[in-house]
């Protein structure tokens, strides 16, 4: 006899489709089988059953230099919790300059874990790749973060090749990750000076100060420099077709590279930003939105293969008084847009039901492959005996527009407002304890604790 049973569900997998029940003991799906007895059921009849997803890319109650983020741990957690998403991925950032790697991953653990309301992992942000800071890379990985950030750009985070390179080295030592957000500083350095001594700072001129040209010259560097070292790779955000056909080729070589995208690659595009008044600074995010051309290679890509997650690069900055900041010159809108709460009715809505991915596709974008690559597998990421019970029902047949007013996420606006879905979360499980039941919260919050990642097997 179970504690909970889920029964009569349509259980998906990354690999298979299945009617089954759930018996789960304690934390932990116990057994999957037919005609499970539980002192507790819940009906998942006319459901698709899922692992809990794993977004393995957000940044919650993030600071930057003008501002800090509008989501906190906790309201970030529980719209997770209402969109399906029961793992996040977030990032330890140092508090000040060449800060010891371990006390800024302690400062960022508190902050997390008074606030979480699901399980969490976090990603280590290398902005110095000095022998000091990689001497403490080991210990970072025994800590329970083997992945570990880069940055291309942005002043304070930007390291050069010799940096890369190094970096790469250690990580690979370390039996770790690397993850980079690719775009060419120097080719950005000089867009956005040629904007400025022609007048142009205006929302219309973003899109041009980050053209396409630039992840391109930093993915395919990365990949070359990852290659070198022989250190896995892993690149953030893919936005263009180009970044993503040089991820796959890099793949055909037998180089162990991935790639993520976004929802807003996927959906959204930068006739967004050029709106005819300052609304369009909702869709400011680095990299920016592309071509209608680029979101269909996004899709082609998720389709064969050739990018293996969806991360939603979460970065919730209010409308009001934050993206506002930048009215008079893009270079001062807050970069980021939210996400969320919608990663996996997006991704079902305009991925599986249109044909674009298949259900197991969608799965392994959303919760499988993150988890693996993350070094959360089989803990999360899949229903199997032994897992922590961390499940979804999916209502696969729910036709409604998205409406800032019914989401959860703490910001003033979603850059999805009037998309239709056609489908959506129904219930949420966090190992055992239902968090979300039709749509209401019904858990305890800040519930949610650490999952110490274990070092690279992508499996
Ligand atoms: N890009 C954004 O737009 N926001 C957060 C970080 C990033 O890389
Ligand atoms: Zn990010």
């Amino acid at each position: 006899m179970y504690d909970l049973v889920i029964q009569n569900g349509t259980l998906v997998s990354n690999t298979a489709v299945w009617q089954a029940d759930i018996g789960i003991l304690g934390e932990k799906i116990a057994e999957i089988a037919p005609h499970l007895e539980g002192r507790e059921r819940i009906s998942a009849k006319g459901m698709l059953v899922l692992p809990g997803g794993v977004d393995p890319h957000v940044h919650l109650e993030m600071p930057t230099p003008t501002t800090t983020t509008s989501e906190t741990w906790a309201t970030g957690t529980q719209a997770a919790a209402f969109g399906g998403t029961t793992t996040v991925i977030d990032f330890v950032e140092p508090g000040y300059p060449r800060q010891p790697l371990l006390e800024a991953f302690r400062e960022r653990l508190s902050v997390a874990q008074a606030g979480s309301s699901v399980d969490f992992g976090l990603h280590m942000t290398l902005c110095t790749a000095d022998e000091d800071t990689l001497a403490q890379v080991r210990g970072v990985v025994a800590a329970g973060l083997p992945s570990f950030k880069l940055y291309t750009t942005y002043a304070g985070f930007r390291l050069d090749d010799e940096e890369l390179l190094a970096a790469f080295e250690a990580i690979q030592k370390a039996g770790a990750l690397a993850m980079v957000h690719a775009e060419s500083d120097v080719i950005l350095r000089q867009a956005a000076l040629e904007l400025q001594a022609a007048g142009r700072l205006s929302l219309r001129d973003f899109p041009q100060s980050r053209p396409a040209i630039a992840e391109k010259e930093a993915v395919e560097r990365v990949l070359s420099l990852a290659a070198f070292a022989g250190c896995p790779l892993y690149i953030v955000h893919v936005s263009t077709r180009t970044g993503a056909s040089a991820i796959a080729r890099a793949r055909q070589d037998g180089q162990a590279a991935w790639g993520e995208t976004c929802p807003q690659y996927l959906l959204l595009d930068e006739s967004r930003i050029r709106t005819s008044d300052f609304s369009g600074a909702k869709f400011v995010c680095c990299p920016p939105l592309r071509t209608p051309a680029d979101r269909e290679a996004l899709w082609d890509a998720l389709h064969a293969g050739d990018l293996q997650t969806l991360g939603t690069d979460h970065c919730a900055f209010n409308f009001r008084g934050q993206k506002e900041l930048g009215r008079d010159s893009f270079l001062e809108v807050p970069s980021g847009l939210p996400g969320i709460e919608l990663r996996l009715a997006l991704l079902y809505t305009f991925g599986v039901k249109t044909g674009k991915i298949t259900l197991s596709q969608w799965v392994d974008l959303c919760s499988t492959a993150p988890a693996r690559l993350f070094g959360l597998h089989p803990r999360k990421g899949e229903l199997i005996p032994g897992a922590d019970a961390d499940v979804v029902l999916f209502h696969p047949d729910r036709s409604v527009p998205v409406t800032h007013a019914m989401l959860h996420e703490n910001v003033d606006y979603t850059p999805y407002e009037g998309l239709r879905l056609a489908g959506g979360v129904h219930t949420t499980l966090l190992r055992g304890q239902v968090l979300v039941r039709e749509g209401e919260w019904v858990g305890h919050p800040c519930t949610g604790g650490f999952v110490p990642c274990s070092s690279f097997h992508p499996g």
